[in-house]
């Protein structure tokens, strides 16, 4: 009896790890320690290893929670390869735990860093954040396929570029009428890249994020550094 019990937890244990494996492609994780930055220099590169459909990035804000010194994680910025504008959403997930964060807000820009187009709140009592392609009259914001920088911040810390020796907020997020709804650069701000970000208004909102995406696919590697990446990965999974 204690055999066939044992037996079946192992093969249930077997069945849970096949499953964990087979997610592991379309979901990409910041990488444990591995913070995935603040800027187009440092935005972490969303590839998998079959190249294929993108559906999900996890990750943390971990705020200054847990570390001694200069560790600040309130913005984390990812480049993606944006497919097929025409579907295009992401949408943070609603989590359990308290270690999820509650207040997301988060920000598209193109590969010049323009901004393109940014949410705080679904709804007056929904903090969740949420980015689709369409006005609300069935107009698209952006029709190119390619790279792009999708960032997840604390609410509210937003999206500044310089304007001369000026710092702006490029979507005036700040503003009572942009807390929810997709909102879109001051248009005076819309052809200058972003270089920065506010302070958060609220140090104890981070934690853990997921971010359910639609119409991105793994970023492409030129030739030989597709297979490069693929070692890097492998010798990282060893490792832990
Ligand atoms: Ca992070
Ligand atoms: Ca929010």
């Amino acid at each position: 009896m204690d055999i066939s019990i044992k037996t079946i937890v192992a093969a249930m244990t077997a069945a849970i790890s096949v499953s964990s494996l087979a997610a592991a492609g379309p979901v990409f994780d910041e990488p444990p320690g591995g913070d995935a930055g603040t800027s187009q220099d440092d935005a972490k590169d969303v590839k998998t290893e079959n190249g294929g459909t993108v559906g999900m990035i996890t990750g943390s804000l971990t705020g200054t929670a847990g570390f001694v010194g200069s560790v600040y994680d309130y913005q984390d910025v990812y480049r993606i390869y944006i497919a097929d504008p025409g579907v295009f959403r992401a949408e943070t997930m609603m989590l359990d735990g308290e270690d999820s964060l509650l207040d997301p807000m988060m920000f598209l820009f193109n590969e010049s860093g323009f901004g393109i187009i940014a949410n705080n709140n679904i709804g007056n009592d929904q903090p969740r954040s949420k980015l689709v392609n369409d006005d609300g009259n069935g107009n698209a914001f952006f029709t190119e396929a390619g790279i792009y920088y999708l960032a997840i911040t604390s609410a509210v810390s937003e999206a500044t570029a310089m304007v001369g020796n000026e710092t702006v907020p490029i979507f005036e997020m700040g503003l009572s009428e942009n807390q929810s709804g997709i909102i879109q650069p001051r248009s005076s701000w819309a052809q200058i890249p972003w270089t920065g970000w506010t302070q958060p208004t609220d140090y104890e909102n981070f934690g853990h994020y997921e971010i359910a995406l639609h119409g991105v696919v793994s970023l492409p590697a030129p030739g030989g550094l597709a297979l490069l990446g693929l070692a890097v990965i492998g010798t990282r999974r060893r490792r832990h």
